[in-house]
């Protein structure tokens, strides 16, 4: 990617994710922005062109355009509340969730939580979850039974970018990757 459009990327993630207000725009209820007053508002330099560029190459596929072209919202990540309109459905057997050492202490003690966002977010590959985990520090990897828990009725969603979201994962189903032992 190249440097404008990792900025406008992580501009976009910012405002359609956390901070609409920063530059004055409203997101509607499911989280989508007018891509005419987006452009209008922006405050790094953004057109039509670029902002269709970062939807289609995001590595991630951070964003969805609407269907008629009008409006643009991020697919997860979301710290305000919005209504992606996902349903639950069925995990694989097995997440992954990448964290930093540091946070193990307190994750064991009150188990995954979203912090500042709206959902736990999941992987279904340990290469995303390590990548993941090294944002915050040294990765370590959490291995949750997604599909046991599924059964006892937890919700998973599943993001339109496949990114897999929850509320939150109770201490006794995070186990460690590298002996899938409990750490509890
Ligand atoms: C940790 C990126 C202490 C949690 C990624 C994580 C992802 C706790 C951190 C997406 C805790 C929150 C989300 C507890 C959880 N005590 N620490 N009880 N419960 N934590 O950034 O999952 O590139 O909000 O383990 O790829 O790291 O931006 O969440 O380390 O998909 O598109 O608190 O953001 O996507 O950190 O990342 P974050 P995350 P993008």
């Amino acid at each position: 990617m190249t440097k404008p459009v990792i900025e406008v990327s992580k501009f976009l993630s910012y405002i359609l994710r956390h901070e609409p207000d920063a530059i004055g725009i409203e997101l509607d209820p499911e989280g989508w922005a007018n891509i005419e007053e987006l452009i209008a508002n922006s405050d790094v330099p953004l057109t039509r062109g670029l902002l269709n560029e970062v939807v289609a190459n995001s590595d991630k596929r951070r964003f969805s355009i609407s269907a008629d072209g009008l409006f643009i919202r991020a697919n997860q990540g979301h710290s305000i509340v919005v209504d992606l309109g996902l349903e639950p459905r069925q995990p694989p057997e097995l997440l992954f969730h990448g964290t930093a050492t540091r946070f193990l202490d307190q994750i064991i003690t009150q188990g995954l939580l979203p912090q500042s966002r709206q959902y736990v977010h999941l992987s279904d590959d340990k290469a995303t979850a390590t990548k993941v985990g090294q944002r915050h520090g040294t990765p370590i990897i959490l291995t949750i039974p997604a599909l046991q828990m599924h059964g006892l009725g937890h919700q998973f969603f599943q993001a339109r970018n496949g990114v897999w979201l929850t509320t939150e994962i109770e201490p006794q189903y995070l186990q460690m990757s590298s002996d899938d032992s409990a750490i509890t």
